[in-house]
């Protein structure tokens, strides 16, 4: 195993639509668990292949508080099946933009297909953090970002920031 270097603002690939996966194949099992490494050693609550250079439709999550064992999740292919009606507000940070943090309101509940570690299709009923975290992954693999859910204003200064800080 390995951890990876985690690409952050302003990188254009992390504007990338990630491509699916066709075959989980050892490859595949690879990148997957050399992500989780790199995501506990961040540490973070969920990492989406992009974030590791990789357009390809696979994330990991672990949203299990410290001290509790691990709980390891890793989606191929993922899609969302359902969203709930109520929503939650949750103060959302993103490895790939460090020390920003922005209030987002999603769906409270949600319910995703995905492709397994085993090559197995499974359903999973996620609510809190969980549920928030699956779509924070998500968005990654359609190029979305946190920083989309600002204003114009606000966003431009985080960009501006990552940019001088780049040069
Ligand atoms: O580690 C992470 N914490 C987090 C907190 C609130 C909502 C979403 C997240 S995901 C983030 C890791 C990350 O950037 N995944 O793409
Ligand atoms: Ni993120």
């Amino acid at each position: 195993m390995a951890t990876l270097p985690i690409i952050t603002l302003p990188d254009p690939v992390l504007r990338k639509i990630s491509d699916p996966v066709e075959r989980v194949d050892e490859a595949v099992v690879k990148l997957m668990d050399d992500m989780l490494e790199t995501m506990y050693a961040a540490p973070g609550i969920g990492l989406a292949a992009i974030q590791v250079g990789v357009p390809r439709r696979i994330v990991v999550l672990d949203t299990a508080d410290e001290g509790e064992p691990k709980s390891p999740l890793v989606m191929v292919n993922p899609e969302i099946i359902a969203l709930g009606q109520t929503t939650r507000m949750y103060e959302e940070g993103c490895l790939s933009i460090p020390d920003v943090r922005v209030d987002i309101e999603r769906p409270e509940t949600v319910t995703v297909r995905f492709i397994d570690r085993a090559g197995k299709q499974q359903e999973l009923a996620a609510d809190g953090l969980l549920a928030t975290a699956i779509q924070h992954e998500l968005d990654h693999l359609d190029g979305h970002l946190i920083i989309d859910f600002l204003s114009r204003l606000k966003r431009d200064i985080v960009i501006r920031k990552f940019k001088k800080q780049a040069r």
